[in-house]
């Protein structure tokens, strides 16, 4: 659908003003959009994995853990899909963030997948200027990602940092020159933006974000040594944007659960060409690890299925 076609659908949540601003920008932010008792809530959920994480000594199907992991000082980068791991998050991510969803993507929209991100200072955990789409290529891009801050998040704890425009621009590569998946853009791409124009979320505990999923986007490293930077990114899709089956791990098996209106009969193809990511079917961590060196095992191009001569 284009923005037309989604704006001539009534809205369950958003005004106006906010519909065409996302259009505009490829980014939202809504300030203390969700009531604190549902914050709390996550976040005592929250606890009960960052305490499961102590006993872990390497990171497992369900937790991301960084360097400097220790029982004592546990560092829980992320919890890979907490739509599966507690029903407190899948009840969260069908609840009203989906009806924002659906104000931005059209009637009828399915969940993709969440995760919770964590941010715990050191200097290690800038996110750097990415785009969504390249990791999870659709065949349009009415893929977004809403961020729902568990904790204040200042200008030091790395909000979520969007270019704003940047989404009607192209797709980049987020492969190096040697053909290794890095998870982020070259430099020669980025400066082809003006990153003075950032949009900067800074935002106080329920506040939500939105990006999508062709939106230039990054947080920079934490400054403090806070709170942990909770932040819970549910990502929808229209029913029509199918996803490329690429050789992803395994998603939740609520991935493609529609969470508003109907799934969709035809596929919508918008023409653009979109670059596929590495074969990650032998497992995937997170996007620190993917843009840090930590990578161990190099993921190269996805060699494609080969005839079995
Ligand atoms: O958690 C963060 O700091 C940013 C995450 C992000 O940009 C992403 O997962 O696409």
């Amino acid at each position: 659908m284009t923005p037309e076609q989604i704006l001539s659908n009534p809205p369950r949540v958003l005004c106006q003003a906010q519909r065409d601003s996302y259009f505009e920008t490829g980014c939202l932010m809504l300030e203390s959009f969700i009531p604190i008792d549902v914050i709390d809530h996550l976040n005592e959920v929250t606890k009960t994995f960052i305490e499961k994480s102590r006993t872990l000594a390497e990171s497992n199907d369900e937790i991301d853990i960084g360097p400097g992991h220790t029982p004592e000082n546990p560092v829980v980068r992320r919890l890979k899909y907490p739509d599966k791991s507690h029903q407190a998050y899948w009840d969260f991510t069908t609840g009203i963030i989906a009806d924002v969803a659906a104000d931005l993507l059209g009637p009828d929209i399915y969940f993709h997948h969440s995760k919770l991100n964590f941010k715990w200072g050191g200097g290690t955990d800038e996110v750097k200027w990415h785009q969504d789409l390249p990791f999870y290529p659709h065949t349009n891009a009415n893929v977004l990602a809403i961020g729902t801050y568990l904790a204040d998040v200042t200008i030091d704890d790395g909000p979520l940092a969007v270019i704003p425009g940047s989404h009607k621009t192209q797709i980049h590569e987020q492969f190096d020159d040697n053909g290794i998946w890095t998870g982020s853009m070259r430099d020669e791409d980025v400066a082809l933006y003006d990153t003075d124009t950032t949009i900067y979320m800074p935002a106080p505990k329920g506040s939500i974000t939105i990006h999508h999923s062709r939106a230039v986007h990054s947080t920079k490293p934490t400054t403090t040594t806070g709170n942990g930077r909770p932040l819970l990114i549910n990502s929808y899709a229209a029913a029509d944007a199918f996803p490329y089956t690429t050789p992803k791990n395994t998603y939740s098996p609520h991935g493609r659960t529609i969470v508003r209106g109907e799934p969709a009969k035809w596929a919508h193809m918008d023409g653009s060409p979109c670059p596929i990511p590495p074969d990650w079917s032998e497992g995937y961590t997170s996007i620190y690890a993917q843009q840090s060196d930590e990578n161990s095992r190099p993921t190269p191009r996805d060699p494609g299925i080969r005839p079995n001569l």
